[in-house]
């Protein structure tokens, strides 16, 4: 079982691409295997199909071989699986796609491979699916002619600071000897720290527990937003106050819902395999409905405002959603919290028009003029660059303008000069 030398990439996405790019960058043979055609077409052309300096950059001088056939990974000494792990509209774990490309790969795997699985996962996943599931599907024995080991990505898109290259990650195995094989590679892979994990299950715990950490002070901020709304305190500034703590402290912000695949997603990853075993997670439970309500309790505020200074409700108005991505400057719109807002403003009623500059294909306008001039309210769902120049003059028509994410707080005054009425979340 020597070093890894060559390596195939497992599913070519956010996760995927960037790492296939850095083993390249090491001086590794690299295989990058993806499901979608068009993807791999543009790739093979140069193109990253993430539109990102950096990729769009390393991707035009690759010479990675990228393909759709999973017959090309035989003489890879790794496979590293990339795949989403999303949720069902039950919030229970879909772990079809990693099923699907565990499976793919098993038939064309040479002996002695070792597999690393990147998505996230909960604990007991590896022990409890993966294993069964190569044992029972190959004459791989893990452990003995194949090597199983978790790695759990932690790629922040968008992130100019952090990258696939410097992010510490953590690391564990089916066997100290799968481990040690792991360490070497990742640790040539990547230049930062990488911790090895007592087991599987451990490394599958931390990344589980790093994003369910996020969420319930996330959610914690935002119940704060709704209670200090009542309170007539400023939330944010209380946290700008508690800040200046030197430790012991973290600062999370308010804000209309939480959205991405990972914050959201990751805590059910947990809540449901503890509840298969016995063990119910109130506290997490608890975080997540808090986030998955501030979409609602956002349109809340925005009709509550706007009734009290039109004597209109909703179903006489024109509602501007700015951003469906989930987070500011990208254009991911997974689980994104634009879009229960705008069920709800409909459900209320409203005409709802939206405008994403980086999701043209789903928004119903063509520019940001053209969203707000129709509109006589706005909710800021995206803090995207390009909204942060919006000037309260050029609102005429606008009565309300909920900001969604405190973007423009700095501009308040100057809303309020040109008669719009603003509101944040926990301003
Ligand atoms: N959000 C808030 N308040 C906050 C922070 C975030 O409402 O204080 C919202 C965002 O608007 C967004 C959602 O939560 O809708 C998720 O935001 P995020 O900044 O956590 O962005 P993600 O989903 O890209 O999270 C990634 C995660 N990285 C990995 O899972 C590898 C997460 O662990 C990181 O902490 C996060 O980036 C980060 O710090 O940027």
């Amino acid at each position: 079982m020597g070093k890894v030398e060559k390596f195939a990439v497992i599913g070519l996405g956010y996760v995927g691409l960037p790492l296939a790019l850095q083993g390249e960058q090491k001086d590794f043979s690299v295989i990058g295997v993806d499901l979608n055609e068009a993807r791999i077409t543009q790739l093979q052309n140069g193109i990253s199909p993430i539109d990102e300096e950096h990729l769009n950059k390393l991707v035009s001088e690759s010479s990675i071989q990228f393909t759709t056939s999973f017959q090309d990974i035989e003489d890879a000494d790794a496979v590293i699986i990339c795949v989403p792990t999303p949720v069902h509209e039950n919030k229970e774990p879909d772990l079809e796609p990693l099923i699907h490309a565990v499976k793919s790969t098993l038939s064309h795997m040479r002996e002695g491979v070792l597999l690393v699985i990147e998505s996230t996962i909960n604990p007991g996943v590896c022990d409890e699916v993966i294993v069964p599931l190569i044992e029972k599907n190959s004459d791989f024995i893990v452990g003995k002619t194949l090597h199983l080991a978790h790695c759990p990505e932690r790629i922040n898109p968008g992130d100019p600071k952090w990258h696939v290259g410097n992010i510490n990650r953590v690391l564990g195995a089916d066997t100290k000897q799968g481990l040690e094989l792991a360490l070497n590679l990742y640790t040539r892979l990547i230049d930062a720290k990488i911790k090895p994990m007592a087991s599987l299950k451990e490394a599958e715990a931390v990344k589980i527990v790093e994003n369910s950490f996020r969420d319930i002070n996330i959610a914690f901020v935002n119940e704060l937003a709704m209670s200090f709304n009542i309170l007539g305190i400023s939330v944010n500034n209380v946290i700008e106050g508690a800040a200046t703590k030197p430790f012991a402290f973290i600062p999370h912000y308010p804000g209309m819902g939480v959205g991405g695949h990972c914050i959201p997603v990751d805590p059910y990853y947990l809540i449901q395999h503890a509840r298969h075993k016995g063990f119910e997670h109130k506290f997490l439970s608890l975080a997540r409905s808090i986030n998955e309500s501030m979409p609602v309790y956002s349109v809340s505020l925005l009709e509550k405002a706007f009734t009290e200074k039109t004597g209109q409700t909703l179903a006489d108005a024109t509602v501007a959603v700015l951003g469906l991505s989930y987070k500011a400057n990208v254009g991911d719109d997974r689980e994104s919290p634009a879009y229960p807002a705008i069920q709800e403003l409909e459900r209320r009623g409203a005409t709802v028009v939206s405008y994403d500059p980086f999701i043209p294909e789903k928004s119903n306008c063509k520019t940001l003029v053209e969203a707000v001039q129709q509109a006589d309210a706005i909710l800021l769902a995206t803090a995207h660059e390009s909204f942060l120049s919006i000037d309260p003059k050029n609102l005429s028509n606008i009565k309300i303008f909920l900001d969604g994410r405190n973007a423009l707080q700095a501009k308040k005054a100057a809303f309020e000069s040109a008669g719009i009425e603003y509101l944040g979340i926990g301003l």
